[in-house]
């Protein structure tokens, strides 16, 4: 194969770890890149150009073809973010998505047998070692009329930050509900922010396998936990040992699953019939079916009304219900979610002159934003990634563009759709599509480019971090190795580094103590350094506004500053920070940077 200056080679072409994954169906969303390798045999020099806006068009004809190309994928588009409490199946209903697509012909577990094939989602190996979720994962793949952008976020709290990053990138989420333990903290916080965002919410009740809690209950639960209207879309026969399938509220269909031998690593097989003719098929107990008609009849009077407008308002989420292991209940899901999930809308940012702008998917040329950093994805590309959101217009590589933060120009020159650590490269992408570029130290996060630069969007939430540390490499001689890495994390978010004000000293700042177990982990295994750890005994921190020399500080603080030269303040504990509160009172302490 052809090389290119940069060195890639000139056809589309997917990265793998194991060739004998079947992502490849991804690339039929690549057919016009495709198309151009096979006819023309390389990129020519022309296809390298840009198609800038109104540049290389020679009619009205040309540009509103062009136009309505860009409505009718955007239209197609659904990016949306899985969220919930650790452990209620976000990963493996995710991998069953893929499934289901036809991405991926057989599912793995989330954690792998002994050479068992392992969720696609928790790729590194961290994850896979400890079964959870720790980094967000994004994954394409085309679903009957719809192209789907499906980011897997991590449950546990300490990693929360990069949760919430990643959420700002999705147009509607799907909340995953653990069948047994109902509406957990951290789903409540997650759909907290969701709400804050306007973030249309779709409800999954999994493990309906398991013993769980009364279909009715898990309803009441979640509107008044979350203060939403739930409006069940279809509705379990039978729980636990005797979940046998669904049935669909408006038609009253039933599908009737069978188990499939293999923990459901292939499609399930489905059955369906009138509701009416359920109980004389002799396929569920009579007491199921007795209960399933009483709930029916119940949701007929009580249950609140469905409509689209008010999901998408926030003001009703649809609820399904199934197994995300069995495979029970996943495709009927999907296709209600094609359906139902919005496409990408108007994105706000902030103009150079002050002013708050509503970015068009469709009115406006190419613009994204980096909401993730990753590096070292795939041991093949010891690299990091940024990725990006497409927020508007026609994204094609090699697009020059502008970098706001920067104030230069830059190339996108090597930009690839993901399906977790894997790598298809991209020609082209759309509003609410989900793309890598190889960052070569250009982007942080929260960075905005665009073809006509003079706005930024909104930016990035921080969180204070509330634990601390001083680390180092146990061998001096790895110096070098361990200081790559540690700016290569901070860059990602994997934890925060904070300085004294003389730059003297440096710490490491988490939200949680497990982001301090994956940088040692990543700087084992992708530097190959081992570190020393030691706790510094701070419980909370704020930033600063207002001059540090005047700011008198409690006892037990210490004054620093972040990455971005923001002065930070560590506290003892809240008793200490609230005293700083009140002997400042013409600073102002901020808890979210
Ligand atoms: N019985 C049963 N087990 C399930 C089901 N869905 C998930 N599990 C199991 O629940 C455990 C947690 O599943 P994950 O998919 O990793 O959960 P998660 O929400 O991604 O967890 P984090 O990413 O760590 O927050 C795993 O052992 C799964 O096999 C289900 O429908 N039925
Ligand atoms: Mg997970």
């Amino acid at each position: 194969m052809m090389a290119t200056m940069e060195g890639l080679p000139s056809c589309p072409t997917v990265f793998s770890r194991s060739s004998q994954r079947p992502y490849l169906r991804v690339k039929h969303i690549l057919r016009f890149s495709r198309r151009r390798c096979q006819h023309g045999g390389g990129r020519s020099s022309v296809s390298r150009m840009p198609r800038r806006r109104g540049m290389l068009r020679n009619d009205m004809g040309t540009a509103s073809t062009e136009q309505s190309e860009l409505a009718a994928a955007t239209a197609k588009r659904r990016t949306f973010a899985i969220i919930s409490h650790p452990d209620a199946g976000k990963t493996t209903l995710t991998e069953k998505l893929l499934l289901y697509s036809g991405l991926i012909r057989t599912a793995g577990m989330v954690r792998g047998r002994k050479g068992g094939k392992t969720a696609a989602s928790d790729w590194m190996g961290m994850e896979q070692e400890r079964g959870i979720s720790i980094t967000a994962s994004a994954m394409q793949f085309p679903y009957k009329h719809a192209v789907i952008n499906l980011l897997d976020t991590p449950g546990h709290q300490d990693f929360s930050e990069d949760t919430y990053r990643t959420l700002t990138a999705a147009d509607s989420a799907i909340m995953v509900i653990d069948a047994a333990k109902g509406v957990e903290a951290q789903t409540r916080k997650l759909f907290a922010v969701c709400r804050m965002r306007r973030i249309p919410v779709l409800t999954f009740v999994n493990k309906m396998d398991l013993p769980g809690r009364p279909p009715l209950d898990l309803m009441t639960e979640v509107e008044q936990a979350l203060s939403i209207h739930a409006s069940a879309v279809n509705w379990p026969i039978g729980s636990g040992s005797d979940f046998a399938g669904i049935v669909t509220r408006d038609d009253h269909r039933v599908a009737l699953f069978s188990k499939t031998a293999h923990g459901g690593a292939t499609k399930v097989d489905v059955q369906t019939m009138d509701l009416a003719d359920l109980s004389t098929s002799g396929r569920v107990l009579p007491d199921v079916m007795g209960q399933v008609e009483h709930d029916l009849e119940l949701l007929a009077i009580a249950g609140n009304p469905f409509t689209r407008d008010a999901f998408l308002e926030g003001d009703v989420t649809p609820v399904f219900f199934g197994s995300a292991l069995t495979n029970f209940g996943v495709e009927s899901f999907l296709d209600a979610f094609v359906d139902l999930a919005p496409s990408p809308t108007s994105r706000l940012a902030d103009g150079d002159d002050g002013s708050e702008l509503a970015i068009d998917p469709i009115d406006r040329p190419f613009s994204a934003y980096v909401f993730k950093l990753q590096a070292n994805m795939n041991p093949k590309h010891r690299d990091s990634t940024a990725f990006l959101r497409v927020c508007s217009g026609r994204f094609e590589r090699d697009m020059v563009v502008k970098h706001q933060r920067l104030g230069r120009e830059v190339r996108l020159s090597r930009p690839h759709s993901l399906v977790a650590q894997e790598r298809s490269t991209v020609e082209e992408a759309f509003p609410g599509d989900i793309i890598g570029i190889i960052n070569p130290g250009l982007f942080a996060i929260g960075d905005t480019i665009s073809v006509t630069g003079g706005f930024a969007f909104k930016p990035l939430p921080q969180f204070q971090p509330e634990i601390f540390a001083r680390i180092r490499p146990t061998d001096v001689g790895k110096r070098k190795a361990f200081d790559k890495g540690m700016e290569q994390m901070a860059q990602e978010g994997t934890v925060q580094i904070l300085r004294s004000l003389n730059d003297l000293e440096s710490l490491v700042a988490a939200v949680g103590r497990l982001q301090f177990d994956v940088l040692q982990y990543r700087l084992r295994h992708e530097y190959r350094v081992e570190t020393v750890l030691d706790l510094l005994s701070y419980t909370c921190s704020a930033w600063l506004e207002g001059d540090p020399a005047t700011f008198k500080t409690p006892s037990a603080s210490m004054i620093v500053k972040d990455q971005r030269g923001r002065v930070v303040v560590l506290f003892q504990d809240v008793v200490m920070k609230n005293i700083g509160r009140e002997r400042n009172p013409g600073h102002v302490l901020k808890d979210m940077g």
